[in-house]
């Protein structure tokens, strides 16, 4: 427990260490700009999340259900969650995340607030919970765990009815964050149309972080507004070429409002924003996000996933790909062999490290820095893999990698943030040394670290 003594003692440190250092640069210090939670810090290490959507639109093979559709039809006749899990894990999915409840208002757990579930359908005699066999799978596989419960209800009578329809919502997360175990990210999405009596809803945000906090206080929250994680912006699996972490929280105050500015903060960020709020780019391996039969030679190739990861992951997001069980209650053979390629070929191409094998210098000013490799046995370089040392914030604007052909210097990419991760492919040059330029930083660039590789 940390005491007031100990409180007024980190002070004094921090104050310590921050007077001189910012009167002598003149530039604001790392210390004054936001920086992750160790919960932030740990959802963005873990970098690839699994999202599963499952429910009652499984079986009647639609995106969005009406919340009219039968209880009853709802009967995964093999469900076993290990497989999900198994699959997960092998492919270096380090989370999973399932939808308990979506639009349509079924809930995957029994719910004492509904009768809109499982227990009125034949899964397991009515006494089943996919929640719980999720969970379960979950800690048996070493996997973190996320629910989606989605705000929109087309089921639920008492939605529009506002204070009425919020206390159910808060019942509903109540249980699912009391009875399952530590649950690692609660994911909020936008869509918020109209319930079965044609009423709008107004959520009580403010309450549902405060039982989140309370229940779960190492979880993540996402949303388009946050607190903890927010969207990208899109759903092609895609983050801001340019990517901070942080955001001006007053751009977008609640999930599912557009308006000017809200899709460049959501993609890009704000280098000047008052709150560490990294992105996750959502994105499915099927054209939808529930499984539809018809969609079975739709899967994305294995090239495709790798190019996904480079956009996500390789632009200082996090990547939450979607790959949702089938009516059996599996995961379809082709979507976990594309996992598994996926897997191998990420392996493959970040194995070895020329940086490792070569000699690096490092040059640092107060917003610039450079770093030099010269390469051993002049290699093919076809990938650069750039990182900061968050946990002190981010600070890197814009930066350059060359090589050096014995010739002379040429660009092999450009760009402006780094974050977390920052992954470029170019084709492939021999070249015997590289040079990564910061040209531009908020604060001293002290914590960059460059790795590159053959890309093959
Ligand atoms: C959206 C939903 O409307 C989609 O059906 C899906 O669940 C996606 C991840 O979030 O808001």
């Amino acid at each position: 427990m940390t005491t007031r003594r100990d409180f007024i003692a980190a002070a004094a440190t921090v104050a310590a260490t921050r007077l001189p250092r910012t009167e002598r640069a003149g530039i604001p210090d790392r210390l004054d700009r936001p920086r992750p939670t160790s919960s932030q810090l740990e959802w963005q290490r873990d970098e690839l999340a699994m999202f599963l959507h499952f429910g009652v639109n499984t079986f009647s093979d639609r995106e969005w259900g009406d919340g009219k559709e039968d209880a009853a039809s709802f009967n995964p006749t093999s469900l076993d969650a290990r497989p999900w899990t198994r699959a997960a894990k092998a492919a270096g999915f380090r989370t999973a995340i399932l939808t308990a409840k979506h639009h349509d208002g079924f809930c995957l757990w029994p719910s004492a607030t509904t009768e809109h579930s499982v227990a009125k359908s034949p899964f397991r005699g009515g006494h089943g919970d996919v929640v719980r066999e999720f969970t379960d799978a979950c800690k048996a596989d070493g996997l973190k765990t996320g629910l989606y419960l989605s705000p929109w209800d087309r089921n639920s009578p008492v939605y529009g009815d506002i204070a009425r329809y919020n206390d159910m919502y808060a019942a509903q997360l109540t249980e699912l964050l009391s009875r399952y175990g530590a649950i690692h990210e609660v994911w909020f999405d936008g869509a918020n149309g109209e319930g079965p009596n044609g009423k709008k809803q107004t959520y009580d945000w403010p309450r549902v972080h405060a039982i989140v906090r309370r229940l779960q206080p190492k979880a993540v929250m996402f949303s388009d507004a946050g607190p903890d994680v927010r969207w990208i912006g899109n759903e092609n699996g895609s983050a801001g070429e340019t990517n901070w972490s942080t955001v001006d929280p007053s751009v977008v105050q609640a999930p599912g409002v557009s308006g000017p500015g809200v899709t460049k903060m959501l993609q890009q960020g704000d280098p000047n924003g008052s709150v560490w709020q990294p992105g996750e780019t959502d994105v499915s391996i099927r054209p939808g996000w529930f499984h539809h039969a018809a969609e079975d030679t739709r899967v994305r190739s294995v090239d495709n996933l790798v190019s996904l990861y480079f956009s996500s992951v390789g632009r200082n997001s996090k990547l939450l790909l979607n790959v949702p069980p089938t009516r059996q209650g599996l995961l379809h053979d082709t979507d976990a062999e594309r996992l598994a390629g996926m897997r191998r070929r990420l392996d493959t191409m970040f194995a070895d490290d020329l940086v490792a094998h070569g000699k690096t210098t490092k040059q640092l000013t107060d917003r610039t820095a450079t770093i030099e490799v010269e390469l051993r046995d002049p290699p093919v370089v076809g990938v650069v893999d750039l990182s900061e040392r968050i946990e002190h914030g981010q600070v890197v604007a814009r930066y350059v990698v060359e090589g050096h052909d014995g010739k002379g210097w040429r660009t092999l990419s450009r760009g402006t943030t780094i974050g977390y991760r920052k992954l470029d492919r170019f084709a492939p040059a021999s070249v015997q040394r590289v040079r990564l330029t910061i040209e531009d930083a908020l604060s001293k660039p002290d914590g960059v670290r460059m790795r590159l590789y053959s890309g093959s």
